[in-house]
């Protein structure tokens, strides 16, 4: 068995069982889900190995769309949700493959025996940035969208990881302990000086930007079990949006800002769960024993 991405396996398992009141949220009735729109894609075990699926965005209709035996972690969309691109040890290692989001098409992009990891499509579509050891240690790699003319992002001896393109694809933003623990950075998408976001002694990680760039959700440790945060873009602003024992991790944004999506081990297995961006109204979409994770939101 492959070790999960760092700093994930325990976070993954890291599932409470704090109590729960329902999909009601305290602040009234839900708006329908409908009403944010899309489909949310995410990494389900209920197959017995973990897959790629996608289900509507009020979560109906979940579909496996790898159905392969191999670990199948973290989609990501293409600016246009026709394809999505997941890391898969399915060859041996850890590769980055895109596939239609019908589950066709699959296309290797990677071929390093070093673990390729957590890529993220590019707002133009022409790129796709991801994590790699090939270097030694877990730096940032942004290669084009065919897997041709790989190019290193980061160049620093410590774990770099998670790159999340600003909707302008000027910036990503990633998680580093390059200053001791964990912590969020942005740069430049073309140039490789990082400014640091965050200052908290815990951890603080997987970056997302809301569609406008103004705002970024993250999960931080800094209470403890980890919680979903979000701040402007520049690090100020900070503002809690989840108070729960349990673990709330990877926020994803709905594609019109008003929600996000994040998974929760809260009802005690891991379930993808959409809440409005103030963190009101949460409800678990997912509804399913397995563990159920890393969602990521398109518009259709
Ligand atoms: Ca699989
Ligand atoms: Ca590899
Ligand atoms: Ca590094
Ligand atoms: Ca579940």
């Amino acid at each position: 068995m492959q070790p999960h991405p760092h700093h994930l396996g325990a976070l993954l398992l890291g599932l409470g069982a704090a109590g729960f009141s329902g999909c009601i949220g305290p602040r009234g009735s839900p708006l329908p889900l409908s009403a944010a729109g899309g489909r949310i894609a995410f990494q389900s075990d209920r197959d017995g190995n973990a897959e790629v699926y996608v289900m509507n965005a009020d979560g109906s209709d979940p579909l496996n769309l790898t159905r392969n035996p191999a670990e199948d972690w973290y989609p990501a969309w293409s600016p246009d949700c026709r394809r999505i691109v997941f890391m898969s040890n399915r060859d041996g290692n850890f590769e980055i493959y895109t596939m239609r989001s019908d589950g066709s098409e699959v296309r290797r992009l990677t071929a390093d025996t070093a673990m390729d990891e957590r890529p993220a499509w590019s707002p133009d579509g022409r790129q796709i940035a991801f994590g790699s050891a090939r270097s030694g240690n877990d730096e940032l790699y942004v290669m084009n969208a065919d897997g041709s003319r790989v190019r290193n992002l980061t160049n620093n001896p410590a774990t770099d990881a998670a790159p999340a393109w600003s909707p302008d694809g000027k910036r990503i933003a990633f998680h580093s302990n390059r200053d001791g623990d964990v912590e969020l950075y942005v740069m430049a998408a073309d140039r490789n000086a990082p400014r640091r976001l965050t200052r908290s002694p815990r951890g603080d990680a997987m970056a997302a930007w809301s569609p406008d760039g103004s705002e970024l959700a993250f999960a931080s440790f800094r209470n403890g079990r980890p919680d979903i945060y979000v701040m402007r873009a520049d690090g100020s602003g900070l503002r809690r949006v989840t108070s729960d024992s349990a673990t709330d991790y990877h926020p994803a944004w709905s594609p019109d800002g008003r929600r996000i999506a994040f998974h929760s081990g809260r009802d005690g297995n891991s379930e993808v769960y959409v809440m409005n961006a103030d963190g009101s109204q949460p409800r678990n979409l997912t509804r399913h024993p397995a563990g159920d994770l890393v969602p990521r939101w398109c518009a259709r």
